[in-house]
């Protein structure tokens, strides 16, 4: 096997690998980075130690960030690609990648982050403006979700992947109205279910006791 993740089954962008993963039917190994010793070892892959990094031992290479790591996964497996072939319909699976990481992604993980800070070291004001920033951009997500399908359009996409974690765990620290924003909400309960995307959040339910917050009632 030449394919191995590093990774953390709870970490969020880590699903994003995995569900790639899953939707292409790749085999690889997984590398579980559970401690600092693992970190170190991850730098002398890829400096920054963040996690995804997908290590392909026969092509002599090893990627970080999520969004690559998805795009050379579309060399593995018969399914159909992740990053679309068709120019527009590829743009659109970007766009809304980065629309995941930036405007989801982000403000969640600062939710998350400043709560694990020590005590007094907190940045409410941050947190408040995180929170402001998902209440922003969940009605342009539902808006763009009107009329069904993915949410780069029908097929399921680079942004899907995205959306997964960002969206699992964004609810988590600020749930959207979801009678409200009901595209939103059906998109939601589709992606949760699609086996790919439901296999990840099963791998990660162990580590729950990880999350700094109390977990909520509404999310399984
Ligand atoms: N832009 C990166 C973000 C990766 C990231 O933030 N990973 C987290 C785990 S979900 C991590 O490794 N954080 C620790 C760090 O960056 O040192 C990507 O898409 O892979």
């Amino acid at each position: 096997m030449s394919l191995t993740l590093h990774e953390h089954p709870f970490a969020s962008y880590c699903w994003k690998a995995l569900v790639a993963l899953y939707e292409r039917d790749v085999p690889f190994e997984r590398n579980q980075i559970d401690d600092e010793a693992d970190r170190a070892q991850l730098a002398e892959l890829w400096p920054m130690a963040s996690m995804p990094v997908i290590e392909d031992t026969a092509a002599g290479i090893a990627l970080p960030e999520s969004t690559i790591v998805v795009e050379y996964l579309d060399r593995f497996g018969d399914a159909p690609p992740l990053i679309p072939t068709e120019p527009e319909a590829a743009l659109r699976a970007r766009l809304w990648d980065r629309v995941m990481d930036g405007r989801v992604q982000t403000p969640m993980q600062k939710v998350v982050l400043d709560n694990l800070r020590p005590e007094g070291t907190g940045d409410p004001r941050g947190i408040e403006e995180a929170r402001a920033a998902l209440d922003q951009i969940y009605p342009v997500l539902d808006e763009q979700l009107r009329g069904g399908g993915w949410l780069a359009g029908p097929d399921f996409t680079l942004a899907d992947c995205a959306a997964a974690p960002a969206l699992f765990y964004a609810r988590l620290v600020r749930r959207w109205d979801e009678e409200g924003l009901a595209d939103l909400t059906r998109y939601y309960g589709t992606l949760a279910a699609r086996p790919s995307v439901a296999r990840v959040i099963d791998e990660a339910r162990p580590f729950r006791e990880f999350f700094p917050l109390p977990w909520p009632d509404y999310v399984d």
